[in-house]
């Protein structure tokens, strides 16, 4: 009798360790549905403002004509050997586009930052070779 009632605890036991171990192991499989909420993720990051690369050459801006959306940053880079100065229009005073203006010459292999709050078309030139054109478009 004694024996029958131990072999039945043994297999209560047995059985609640391999429910306990079971339902833990099967937790991470439960995981796919955080996981396919995270595939989610690209979405917002896609929307988030981003940075556009405009090269400064001897031939001026390259591309000449970007396109961006509000609260995107173009970051100048100027592949020149001499100084390069992007700002927004009218040379000189630059007061098109608030703010764009790099105030001074860019050394050759330097950059400059702006990024772009207001919905509306910057034409830009290069205020050392305002000869050179282009236009930030922000949508
Ligand atoms: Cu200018």
């Amino acid at each position: 009798m004694k024996t029958s009632i131990i072999a039945v605890l043994i297999v209560i036991v047995a059985a609640a360790g391999w429910y306990f171990y079971r339902a833990q192991y099967q937790a991470p499989t439960l995981a796919p549905a955080p996981q396919s909420s995270g595939d989610l993720l690209p979405a917002p990051s896609s929307v988030a403002a981003k940075e556009v690369v405009v090269d400064i050459t001897a031939s001026g801006f390259s591309p000449a004509e970007v396109r961006i959306k509000a609260g995107d940053t173009v970051k100048f880079i100027n592949k020149d050997t001499k100084k390069r100065w992007p700002a927004s229009g009218v040379h000189p005073t630059h007061l098109l586009c608030p703010g764009f203006d790099a105030k001074q010459g860019i050394n050759a292999g330097e950059s400059y930052s702006h990024t772009f709050t207001d919905v509306k078309t910057c034409p830009m030139h290069d205020h050392l070779f305002p000869i050179q054109f282009g236009k930030i478009i922000v949508e």
